[in-house]
C-alpha cells in the first residue's frame, strides 16, 4: 500500500469529471488499497479517486467510530434519496482547516459494487449520507466550497493559495 498526494482545492484538476471504472480488477484494488490508506493516514471520514488525480468512480469511506468499517463505492449510483434535507458542518481533505455548512439530502440510497466487484446497497444517514454526497459531488468535478457565496468561495482560495505558497518556500 502507499499514500498517495491529495490534491488541494483550488487546482483544476479537482474540476474534472470521473468516468466509470470497466473492470475490478488488480489496478483497481491497488488503487482502492493505497485511497484507504491515504484517508485514514489523513484522519479522514472519506476520499474519492478525484482528490488523488485519478478520474475514475472510486470512494472509500469509514464514518464508524473506532474506525474499521471501510466501505468501498465503485461506479456508485444514488437510487433514492429522502426529501428531507439537512444543514450540517462539512470539511474536505482537499481544503483543509475549512469548515462550513452545506445543505444535503438527510438520507440516501447508494447502489456500488464493492472492492470484490459485487454489486450491492448502502442505506445512509448522519455523516455517512453527508459524506456519501460530499464523494460522489468530487466524482462530478464539484467541491463543497462551491455550494458557499462566492464572496467566501474567494476568500478560501485566495487563504488556500497563500497556504500552498507557504508551504513551498517552507514557512
Ligand atoms: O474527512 C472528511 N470529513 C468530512 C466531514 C464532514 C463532511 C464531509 C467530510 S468528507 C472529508 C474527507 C474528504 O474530503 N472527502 O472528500
Ligand atoms: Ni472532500
Amino acid at each position: 500500500m502507499a499514500r498517495l498526494p491529495i490534491l488541494r482545492y483550488p487546482d483544476p484538476r479537482l474540476h474534472t469529471v470521473a468516468r466509470p471504472v470497466a473492470s475490478v480488477d488488480e489496478r483497481i484494488r491497488r488503487l482502492v488499497d493505497d485511497m484507504l490508506e491515504t484517508m485514514y493516514e489523513a484522519d479522514g471520514v472519506g476520499l474519492a479517486a478525484t482528490q488523488v488525480d485519478v478520474h475514475e468512480r472510486v470512494i472509500v469511506m469509514d464514518t464508524s467510530e473506532p474506525r474499521d468499517r471501510a466501505v468501498v463505492l465503485i461506479n456508485p449510483e444514488i437510487v433514492a434519496r429522502s426529501e428531507e434535507l439537512k444543514v450540517s458542518e462539512e470539511g474536505c481533505l482537499s481544503v483543509p482547516q475549512i469548515y462550513d455548512k452545506v445543505e444535503r439530502h438527510a438520507r440516501v440510497t447508494v447502489r456500488a459494487l464493492g472492492r470484490d466487484g459485487q454489486p450491492f446497497e448502502l442505506d445512509a444517514e448522519g455523516l455517512a449520507s453527508v459524506c456519501v454526497q460530499h464523494e460522489m459531488d468530487h466524482l462530478l468535478g464539484k467541491v463543497f466550497v462551491e455550494y458557499l457565496s462566492g464572496l467566501k468561495r474567494d476568500r478560501i482560495r485566495t487563504k488556500m493559495l497563500k497556504k500552498t505558497r507557504e508551504e513551498l518556500r517552507g514557512e
